[in-house]
């Protein structure tokens, strides 16, 4: 299971990338219609977000059948077209598989709930829930049905965790796995997977909601291996990611190491955690340039030296735009834009793209409560307005942390409802679609940064291949890092902030060779001055 390092994936949340049908939602022959697009970005490989069947409480990662297409999104056929078409312009696909739970509609959750015994051991009942908190909010723990006991949610309760200690659940999921293999996927992500070891004597745990008594249990490595071992093992490569909770590099470098047979890599989302006051997602707070920075080294110069890898993202389906997190988009939505693109296509590992990001898309800026549909965003206003919070501020708060900031229909032109669809979408469009879509931005600044910045990753394997070593710790403004392979060198600089910056350029990289930049005409030499936002690459010509 060898990858293709110099691969880069684009991520579609389907039910807004386009809509052919006009009922307000996206679907499989909308993404078709845009192989050519993405195609022309560069991009090899597309994640696609749940589209099986489901009564989308969590927008369809409450899976109701593993095995089919949610008739909203298409039919089988439009799937085997997708695949098709996609190879005819090399892009392969990759599915979203969420193992860790599946829908109470589910046929195994209603047969064990009508009293198959069989049925009644895929998923996770006690007499005696523990003090574990949902994900969503609330216990994690609900009645099941009306037998005294309680099934286990670490999602919403619609959401019943399944039991990978019984060995039946196991191989059933491994069916699955299988059956969209022989579909032609070349990839999978996998939801949460670092939460399917559940240990067999379940304890209360007041830390951090419970989260140290299901996250990361050793076991996980165990049954990761096995399904390593059951489907995609042997595919040449076959590209697997782990989306992991609260995970530690420890860990990472366990699930990713090629050795061990897991997976090809793993998302972690402690850089996306430095904006939260305290560790709490809601709360606002501007994000702290610092521990991103010490983050991004630690991770880099760990995974690197212990031969794990990761997945590199700033954004998707779950997170607001980084945007808006990490830059003053007023003055600088392009420059910020593009360094934070270089920021992380320059780095170790696989760079991911969520859509709308490479037009550098932006929070749609929704102006009430009632425009907001996810499930997470609506039991935190609950919440907040509980814990005492006025509405303005937690309406305020929801509207910085959404999941729904990321969700919103992809841009496309200055027309009525951005080009996605004829009709009105399940999720209102954002405020700067007549401004910001694929018609202007292909020919503006961030659209052609990306198709070089994935140019230049196809291209030179030190950028695919080369080791992470930081550079500039001590700087409160720039990351900096530095790649190697053989005697190669390459530094990359970025400014995070709309202040420029002076530094003492490392001595390899004066006489260098600009690789890419974000501002026109650098030159360089002893002192270099860094520009608001700007990224900056240098080859190393001295060996
Ligand atoms: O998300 C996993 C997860 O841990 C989320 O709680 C995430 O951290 C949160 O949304 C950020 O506030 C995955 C999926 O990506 C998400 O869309 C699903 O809702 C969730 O699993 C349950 O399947």
């Amino acid at each position: 299971m060898v990858i293709d390092k110099r691969q880069v994936v684009y991520q579609i949340y389907p039910k807004s990338f386009k809509d052919t049908t006009g009922n307000g939602v996206g679907d499989l022959q909308g993404i078709i219609e845009k192989i050519p697009y993405l195609a022309d970005l560069g991009v090899d490989m597309v994640w696609l977000n749940p589209f099986y069947p489901s009564p989308q409480r969590d927008n369809g990662y409450d899976i109701s059948d593993y095995q089919a297409v949610n008739p909203l999104f298409g039919s089988m056929a439009d799937f085997e077209e997708m695949i098709e078409v996609g190879e005819k312009h090399g892009i392969a696909f990759m599915l979203d598989m969420v193992l860790n739970h599946c829908s109470t509609d589910h046929e195994w959750f209603q047969k064990a709930l009508a009293g198959d015994t069989f049925y009644q051991d895929f998923f996770i009942l006690r007499d005696e829930p523990t003090d574990w908190l949902s994900k969503f909010g609330g216990s994690a723990w609900s009645p099941f049905g009306n037998t005294g006991k309680y099934y286990l949610h670490l999602f919403d309760q619609s959401q019943a965790d399944l039991n990978w200690r019984n060995p039946h659940v196991r191989q059933e999921l491994f069916k699955v796995v299988n059956f969209w293999k022989d579909k032609g996927v070349r990839g999978f992500r996998f939801d949460v997977i670092n939460l399917i070891g559940k240990d067999d004597v379940l304890v209360d745990c007041p830390i951090n909601d419970g989260k140290p008594a299901y996250t990361d249990r050793p076991i996980t490595h165990e049954y990761l291996h096995m399904m390593n071992q059951a489907t995609f093992g042997e595919e040449e490569g076959f590209m697997t990611v782990g989306e992991m909770s609260s995970t530690t590099i420890e860990n990472c470098l366990l699930y990713t190491a090629p050795e061990r047979e897991e997976l090809s890599m793993a998302f972690n989302f402690h850089h996306l955690k430095v904006d939260y006051q305290d560790g709490q997602k809601w709360t606002i707070k501007a994000f702290d340039f610092k521990e991103l920075q010490g983050l991004f080294h630690q991770w880099g110069e760990e995974m690197s030296q212990g031969n794990g890898w990761n997945a590199l993202f700033y954004n998707n389906h779950d997170q607001p735009r980084a945007l808006n997190r990490f830059i003053d988009v007023e003055n600088f939505r392009e420059e910020g834009a593009t360094m934070l693109a270089a920021s992380i296509h320059l780095s170790r590992g696989t760079p991911y793209i969520y859509m709308g990001e490479e037009i550098g898309m932006l929070d749609p800026d929704y102006d009430s409560m009632a425009d907001y549909v996810d499930v997470e965003s609506l039991n935190a206003y609950d919440i907040l307005l509980e814990q005492g919070k006025s509405a303005a501020e937690a309406f305020a708060i929801v509207k910085a942390k959404s999941r729904d900031n990321s969700r919103t229909p992809m841009q496309w032109n200055a027309t009525a409802h951005a080009g996605f669809s004829t009709n009105t979408p399940w999720l209102k469009v954002g405020k700067t679609y007549q401004t910001i879509n694929v018609e202007t931005e292909k020919t503006g600044k961030i659209f052609p940064f990306y198709q070089r910045l994935i140019k230049l990753r196809k291209n030179l394997s030190i950028i695919s291949e080369g080791d992470y070593k930081a550079a500039y710790q001590n700087s409160d403004q720039v990351y900096a890092f530095e790649r190697q392979l053989g005697d190669e060198k390459l530094l990359v600089l970025n400014n995070f902030f709309a202040q420029e910056v002076t530094l003492d350029l490392l001595p390899d990289y004066r006489a260098g060779q600009v690789l890419i930049s974000n501002y026109p005409d650098v030159g360089l030499g002893q002192k270099l001055t860094l520009k608001p936002y700007q990224t900056l690459a240098i080859l190393s010509t001295r060996n």
